[in-house]
């Protein structure tokens, strides 16, 4: 328990869940398997879309000794919505996938969402 505390503390600013930036992740291939899958990212300010960000997409498994997948690119829609290319699950398991996002201002700010990927 004090571990867990001690590795919520050390989280930078960037990583806090931040009301007014919401960070929304989903999965847009479902069921989730093994194999090529479309990351959605819908990203607001104060409410409105937030457009110009550039944003990196990272799955790691829940289990040490994996390399992260990296999405090789990360394409803005229009409207706030940003779609991966490239993408894929290597593995089955837990996973979580992680959105960078530097909005047009130069903030930073994270958001993740936990997936189970079957074979
Ligand atoms: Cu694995």
């Amino acid at each position: 328990m004090s571990l867990a505390l001690v590795l919520a503390a050390c989280k930078p600013p960037a990583e806090r869940a931040d009301p007014s930036r919401p960070v929304e992740v989903t999965l847009l291939t479902t069921p989730a398997r093994v194999g090529p899958a479309a990351v959605e990212v819908r990203l607001a300010v104060d409410g409105e879309p937030a457009t110009g960000a550039a944003i990196g997409i990272v799955g790691d498994m829940t289990h040490a000794g994996m390399v992260p997948v990296v999405a090789p690119s990360v394409v803005e829609l229009g409207g706030g919505v940003y779609r991966s290319e490239g993408f894929a699950f290597d593995m089955a398991g837990d996973w979580v996938i992680t959105a960078e996002v530097r909005y047009a201002d130069g903030v930073t700010r994270q958001g993740s969402l936990s997936v189970s990927v079957a074979r």
